[in-house]
């Protein structure tokens, strides 16, 4: 970076936007403002992890039926805390907590917007200190404003998401979000502790090299997914196959890979869980906001993601995320094997 090139904060950067947004009186704005304080402070228990004795089970177990990581629990407190002293959140649903957290101060009742998170996304890989992620959605309630929210508030279609974004505590901790105007990134500037602009308008390529799936699994796939894989493996020069296969276990991390180098990222179903592992509210919806608005696409291997109408808080489905014709091609081995079967 040359030294008189200035440097925009995400601060600056949600303002500036906020501007543009005729009648917009920055709710949204102050809201993503407090997120970014959260992963702040995330950030710094994760960088600390194994010095700070937050490592390891936490002893008690989510409503997943997983073992709660410490930083699971952490990250839960302090982006619920950061959103409460927002005032600009009426309600949230973290994959921590079963039942939604409802705010019951004056402020956050008359609140506009609901929160969907996984907190820590990835927290398998905590304690050998592989990236993981915080993954965020937020919707306009559709309950009163001034009443307690309620979870029809949260069971909206993700075509009604007003912002989606997602946190990455790698080898830097990088913040990328979009509102529905393109997906920019911002990486922590650890010596100033702000997010500055450094990807601006991420745009995903059309086609990639990288299938990422866990293909530990494979026996338990269904036939034209395993198919695809094959295809992945092929020698074809047109095509630039065999593909390279990278997967990391945190969603966050295979996706954001993707997402700047292209690519398809995929968690099907199984004959052991036919509706795939993947969230749909907290984990699919917004990493599938994000997608679209690079350019890629998100399906549950036959129906865009953000159409499908929730039913649960928690509930499951299978997830197919990358370029368009990684996505597509993958999509006709899908069809072409269940029409056979
Ligand atoms: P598997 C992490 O636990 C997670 O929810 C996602 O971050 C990740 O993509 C997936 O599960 C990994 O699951 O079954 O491959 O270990």
């Amino acid at each position: 970076m040359t030294e008189h090139q200035t440097v925009q904060t995400l601060n600056q950067f949600i303002i500036h936007r906020q501007t543009q947004h005729e009648g917009a009186r920055g709710e949204l704005s102050r809201l993503l403002h407090h997120v970014g304080i959260a992963a702040k402070i995330v950030n710094r228990a994760v960088n600390k992890a194994g010095l700070m004795d937050i490592l390891g089970n936490y002893g008690d177990k989510n409503v997943q039926g997983e073992d709660q990581q410490k930083l699971d629990v952490f990250a839960d407190i302090h982006f619920i805390d950061a959103l409460k002293a927002s005032g600009e959140c009426a309600a949230i649903a973290s994959e921590e907590n079963e039942n939604i957290i409802t705010f019951d101060d004056e402020m956050s009742k008359n609140a506009k917007y609901v929160f969907c998170m996984d907190p820590l996304d990835g927290s398998s890989n905590i304690d050998v200190n592989v990236s993981i992620g915080t993954i965020f959605s937020i919707y306009k309630r559709i309950s009163p404003r001034g009443e307690e929210a309620t979870i029809e508030d949260f069971l909206q279609e993700g075509t009604k998401q007003v912002a989606a974004g997602y946190i990455i505590y790698g080898s830097s901790t990088m913040l990328v979000y979009t509102t529905g105007n393109g997906v920019n990134g911002f990486t922590l500037d650890p010596s100033i502790g702000e997010f500055c602009l450094s990807h601006p308008n991420i745009k995903t390529p059309e086609k990639g090299k990288i299938y990422s799936i866990n293909e530990g699994n494979y026996i338990n796939f269904p036939t034209g997914v395993k198919k695809y894989i094959k295809y992945c493996q092929e020698k074809d020069v047109d095509t630039g196959r065999p593909y390279t296969s990278r997967y990391i276990g945190s969603l966050v991390a295979d996706f954001h890979r993707n997402l700047l180098k292209g690519g398809i990222f995929i968690y099907p179903e199984t004959n052991k869980n036919p509706t795939g592992k993947l969230r749909l509210l907290y984990e699919c919806n917004p990493i599938a906001f994000i997608a679209e608005q690079a350019g890629a696409q998100a399906t549950d291997g036959h129906n865009r993601i953000l159409e499908i109408k929730p039913t649960e808080l928690h509930q499951r489905v299978p997830f197919y995320t990358g370029s368009n014709k990684m996505i597509k091609r993958a999509e006709e081995f899908l069809d072409f094997f269940e029409s056979e079967e």
